[in-house]
């Protein structure tokens, strides 16, 4: 837990929410998950009362619209000053989120995203709205949390918090481990059961007491396609099936598993070593993503390219390269765009290994896949 990051700062992550309503958020944090993350110091949350800057006797923070119209307006000042009171803080940069419903609408990619982060702004507003001027100056995101009114940003701040803290490491048991969920693939979870087997007459699927591992697996992901067809027909346009593929032996063969386990929890596997499946015509279907893994060094077969019957229908594509030169590995990425696949990213894995892990790389590929 005393775990430190390099700077020698404190793992964890630090959020600043400036707000007319602090006891909005402090006491929603106090509670549960998040409560118990805070008691432990894994998360941190300093609230900013922006009224606290108000330049007025009366403490006001708003004013009349310039232009006309409904409603009041938050002053540029006193937001800048609640923000720079944050900046003072030290000499990072860091993002400075503004809640607001024209903001990117948040899903569990732009999470991910933020919780690579060490600390966040979050400015919420209330009212009509906040001073242009000071947004203009001060904020990198605009962020949603969904297509319906609230009123004020204060919601959107905790649930933004609540989603992004289940990534600090520790705040989730090992268990409730937030790395291998069923949304990255974007698909909705397969049913759950507990005992007892049979209750007022229904009984529990039969495969789930096999005992049987893969059967159990493959039963999950065809529940999980089966109800995100059902429930969230959007979402299932944005999945894809997994294929982590490999040439050139175990060296090839370690990172195409680690990547395709950290891409997706149904991720299925293909050893193009084998002559048999070299052989073999397949064609790949845009709702599939393949992720190759190649040593370049590795002796090609006397027939060819290895993967010279392997074809996408514009299927998107990471190919991670070891040894070999960058040329080679480009000439690799145009045959297989001229097969049909769409290259999405094309690596050295050395680099990569020394840019950051395979979470990183995985986050990639997900933001670039749609
Ligand atoms: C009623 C005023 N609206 C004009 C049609 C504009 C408006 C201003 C301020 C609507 C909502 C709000 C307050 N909302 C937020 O601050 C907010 C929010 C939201 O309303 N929906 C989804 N996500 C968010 S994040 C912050």
């Amino acid at each position: 837990m005393s775990e430190q990051r390099e700077s020698g700062r404190p793992a964890g992550m630090d959020f600043y929410v400036l707000t007319l309503f602090p006891d909005m958020i402090r006491q929603a944090l106090e509670v549960s998950i998040l409560g118990r993350a805070s008691r432990k110091g894994l998360i941190r949350v300093q609230t900013v009362n922006i009224r606290d800057f108000s330049e007025d006797r009366h403490m006001r923070v708003d004013d009349y619209p310039y232009g006309g119209g409904a409603g009041m307006v938050m002053e540029a000042e006193p937001v800048c000053r609640a923000i720079e009171s944050v900046e003072q803080r030290s000499q990072k940069r860091r993002r400075v989120i503004y809640l607001t419903p024209q903001g990117r609408v948040l899903n569990q990619t732009i999470v991910e995203e933020l919780a690579k982060e060490e600390e966040l702004v979050l400015l919420c507003g209330h009212y009509e709205g906040i001073d242009e001027r000071v947004l203009e100056e001060k904020v990198t995101d605009y962020i949603s949390i969904g297509d319906y009114v609230l009123t004020g940003g204060e919601l959107g701040a905790l649930v933004l918090i609540d989603a992004v803290s289940r990534f600090v490491p520790g705040v989730l048991s090992n268990e409730e481990s937030a790395q291998f969920e069923s949304l990255q693939d974007n698909l909705l979870e397969y049913p759950h059961y507990t005992r007892p087997e049979v209750w007022r007459g229904k009984a529990v699927p039969e495969v789930l007491l096999s005992g049987d591992h893969r059967k159990i697996e493959a039963w999950r992901h065809e529940k999980s396609l089966e109800r995100t067809g059902e429930r969230r027909p959007d979402l299932l346009e944005k999945s894809f099936r997994t294929v982590g593929c490999w040439y050139g032996g175990e060296r090839a063969r370690s990172p195409a598993e680690e990547l395709t386990r950290w891409v997706s929890r149904y991720g299925s596997l293909m050893d193009y070593d084998r002559r048999k499946l070299q052989k073999q015509c397949r064609v790949m279907e845009k709702q599939e993503l393949l992720l190759l893994a190649v040593d370049l060094e590795a002796e090609w077969p006397k027939e060819g390219n290895p993967f010279r019957n392997l074809r996408g229908r514009e299927t998107p594509l990471a190919l991670l390269t070891l040894r070999g030169s960058r040329d080679s590995r480009e000439k690799l990425g145009r045959f297989l765009t001229e097969q049909g696949f769409r290259l999405l990213l094309s690596r050295d894995l050395t680099e990569q290994q020394k840019a950051g892990g395979m979470d990183l790389l995985a986050l990639e590929i997900r933001k670039k896949i749609l």
